[in-house]
């Protein structure tokens, strides 16, 4: 085994990171980047990835030549360009748009997840903004409903960039809002995040709380 070529910076608890770790293991490159832990928030940035991604976000990429690559989406792409398996990314056609609308939808969980997150534990709770945490909670719940509704068969299809972006933002609304006990209103969905939470890529990238 050679030395990894790439360094991730990771922390275990981000969904955005587990996308990027998810799609490693699901294409065999896992022992080609090694992991920089980070712990960050809005405000307070992590100074050794501020010198390679200015935004103090994670994931961010540092490949071999020093060239530096953000967002998750963005490396998704990059990696699943670097290996020789099926791509977990169609390359063009109207699945290149379907798949990437999918995982945007779940992106946009994530999104919504994590706002609701900061607000709650960043701010007082006197100045939380409870309009504003009821709008993001009801972004996450129009989605999973959506995927409920239109996307099971599609899911279920291949555990492609939709399925990984779909199957991360769950694994991060049961770690951080188990309250919005979202398998309640979409069993199918519930269902099929059962079945691929045993796969081995999803198995070692648990969150570690
Ligand atoms: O916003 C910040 O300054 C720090 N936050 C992050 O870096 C989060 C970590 S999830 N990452 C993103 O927001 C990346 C979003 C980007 N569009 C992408 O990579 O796709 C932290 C979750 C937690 O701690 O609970």
């Amino acid at each position: 085994m050679s030395a990894p070529s790439m360094t991730l910076y990771h922390n275990s608890l981000s969904p955005f990171v587990r996308k990027v770790m998810v799609l490693l293991h699901e294409t065999g490159q896992q022992d080609r980047v090694a992991l920089q832990d980070c712990v960050l928030t809005p405000v307070s940035p992590d100074s050794t990835l501020i010198d390679d991604n200015p935004l103090s976000k994670i994931p961010a990429l540092h490949l071999a030549d020093g060239t530096i690559i953000h967002d998750s989406r963005v490396i998704l792409d990059y990696l699943d360009q670097q290996h020789v398996g099926n791509p977990l990314i169609p390359r063009e056609g109207s699945a290149r748009w379907r798949r990437l609308t999918l995982a945007s939808l779940a992106d946009g969980i994530m999104d919504a997840s994590v706002m609701v997150r900061y607000e709650l534990v960043l701010r007082a709770p006197e100045k939380h903004w409870d309009e504003w945490l009821d709008a993001q909670r009801d972004k996450i719940r129009r989605a999973l409903a959506l995927l409920e509704k239109d996307a099971i068969a599609e899911l279920t299809s291949h555990f492609d960039v939709a399925a990984i972006s779909v199957a991360c933002a769950l694994g991060y609304v049961d770690l951080r809002h188990p309250d919005l006990q979202w398998r309640d209103t979409n069993p199918q969905l519930a269902a099929w995040y059962f079945e691929v939470s045993q796969r081995p890529s999803m198995l070692a990238t648990m969150p570690k709380v």
